[in-house]
């Protein structure tokens, strides 16, 4: 097995600084390769340089690296369906929550406390729970701001699109080199049933022409994007039976106009968050048809599939949110930028990472010598590291992988709501809900099960092990389709 170089409690928060240092002194990465081994052969080393500490546009990434959200731009030009301005944005947050707005002075005090505190910390992100190009003055003072205190953190912006094409210039100007865009369609009359108004120049515009100046804005935002070399992510909104199938030919627009990666997230629908979809009924689709589609989009524009649908204010590594650890009344009146915290976890992830692209690279490859047609989808729980690292009963999600003959590849996380093991003793009802949460899955993956949970997955039909506790999650998968399809395990995953 493969020995973590740091301890589980060094690579999650809150990180012991002395001891990432100790280890770093004491064989840390000295090689410049480190962290970037995990290049994909078909991608420039210039956008590979941006991506590559990015939780959200590299899926390796967000195993090490977190990103913060500061609500800084509440206003907001469009109306989608799915959206109650009461709540966060739905674009990028889960709704129901509010958020604490924040003043750009606030925002950058907020940062850097959390620059100091979590050592993860690569990107900030302005993402709701407005729109980010519409109330722009405030986008901008913040990151022009931040980005003179941290000049290593990376910008990111999420938008609807509709005030993009005005502020592209201003973006390239600032750096930013990360910009999404939530693309629900490209055909007016499937718009009309998702955005009921929009405010442009002036003037509120209703029905299919609100939805085609969206579309039209949309698209020469993207444009203007691509030709400046900035780095484009498509989130589109999966709302069954108005733009399932139509998601198909998002596709297909976005990524001739250079998209970067396409995103597509489920519709969240909750009577309680009171959106219009809420109150009509309108369902969200279910995993299965979520990945159903995103299957049938490979081969398309990059699919990004470990969303999580952050909050608008959420703090850490993608699937946990340490937000309320940072709330204003915690913060201090005046705080310094210190970068060791930082710096010292970067030089150690760097060999980590190393270590798991390599893990990696070599399961996925004895994953396809395995003569086997047979998909196996497994679930794992992780608490980052790229380790199977948590216990079965303390798992806020699940990610998924599955392993075939293309490989070993990520497809997905379910998420759970009430852990199956709170306070210390398991709960049945709990169980059944993560059991729900689990459909289609085989196996689960993780650090400790007990025999009890494990006899009622097993009766459910899903088996549980916790044989791989620790291991890289891709070693731990590849050996497990290795012996399930009866054909000898070698060296690289053994
Ligand atoms: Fe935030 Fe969005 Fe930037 Fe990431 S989130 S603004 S690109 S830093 Fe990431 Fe969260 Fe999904 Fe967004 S997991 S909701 S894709
Ligand atoms: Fe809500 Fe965001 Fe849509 Fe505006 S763009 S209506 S804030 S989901």
């Amino acid at each position: 097995m493969n020995q973590p170089m740091i301890s589980l409690e060094s690579l999650l928060q809150p990180v012991d600084v002395q001891a990432l240092e100790k280890t770093a002194a004491s064989g840390g990465c000295s090689s410049s390769s480190c962290g970037s081994s995990a290049k994909p052969d078909d991608m420039d080393a210039a956008t590979w340089e941006k991506i590559k500490d990015h939780p959200c546009y590299s899926e390796e990434a967000h195993h090490y690296f977190a990103r913060m959200h500061v609500a800084v731009a509440p206003a907001c030009n469009i109306q989608c369906n799915y959206c109650n301005r009461k709540y966060d944005c739905a674009n990028e947050s889960r709704p129901g929550v509010v958020s604490e707005k924040l003043t750009p002075d606030q925002a950058m005090r907020k940062v850097i406390t959390v620059a100091n505190e979590v050592p993860q910390l690569s990107v900030l992100g302005i993402a709701g729970p407005g729109d980010a190009c519409y109330d722009w003055k405030k986008t901008k003072a913040t990151f022009e701001a931040i980005s003179k205190e941290i000049p290593d953190i990376k910008l990111c912006i999420s938008t609807n699109g509709l005030a993009l094409p005005d502020h592209v210039d201003e973006l390239a100007e600032m750096n930013v080199d990360h910009v999404t865009i939530t693309i629900n369609m490209v055909d007016p009359e499937i718009g009309a049933k998702i955005y009921p108004w929009i405010y442009y120049n002036k003037r509120r515009y209703e029905g299919i022409e609100a939805a085609r100046i969206l579309h039209e804005r949309q698209m020469l935002g993207l444009e203007m994007l691509t030709a400046r070399g900035i780095l484009t992510k498509i989130n589109s909104v999966l709302i069954p039976g108005v733009n399932d199938e139509h998601l198909l030919e998002v596709n297909k627009w976005v990524k001739e106009r250079g998209a970067f990666l396409h995103n597509v997230m489920p519709l969240i629908s909750d009577p309680a968050h009171g959106t219009h979809y809420g109150l009509t009924g309108q369902r969200g689709p279910t995993a299965m048809e979520l990945k159903k589609l995103q299957d049938e989009l490979e081969g398309g524009a990059k699919l990004m599939r470990h969303c999580r649908q952050c909050r608008a204010d959420a703090v850490g590594l993608l699937g946990e949110d340490r937000g309320q650890e940072f709330t204003l009344d915690q913060l201090p009146e005046t705080v310094t930028y210190d970068a060791s915290k930082r710096e010292a976890y970067r030089e150690v992830v760097a060999k980590e990472r190393g270590d798991h692209v390599e893990a990696k690279h070599a399961a996925v490859a004895a994953v396809k010598d395995v003569a086997a047609e047979a998909k196996l989808l497994v679930a794992v729980a992780t608490k980052g590291g790229g380790r199977i690292n948590e216990h079965f009963g303390h798992a806020k999600e699940f990610q998924v992988y599955e392993a075939g003959p293309k490989g070993i590849g990520f497809v997905g996380h379910r998420k759970v709501e009430t852990q199956y093991c709170e306070g210390g003793w398991g709960e049945d009802a709990s169980l059944d809900a993560v059991i729900a949460a689990l459909e289609g899955v085989e196996v689960v993956l993780c650090a400790k099960i007990g025999d009890c949970p494990k006899d009622m997955l097993t009766a459910a039909g899903i088996r549980a092990t916790d044989d791989y506790g620790f291991e890289y999650i891709e070693t731990a998968i590849g050996a497990l389709y290795a012996a399930e399809y009866g054909v000898e395990v070698t060296a690289a995953v053994a």
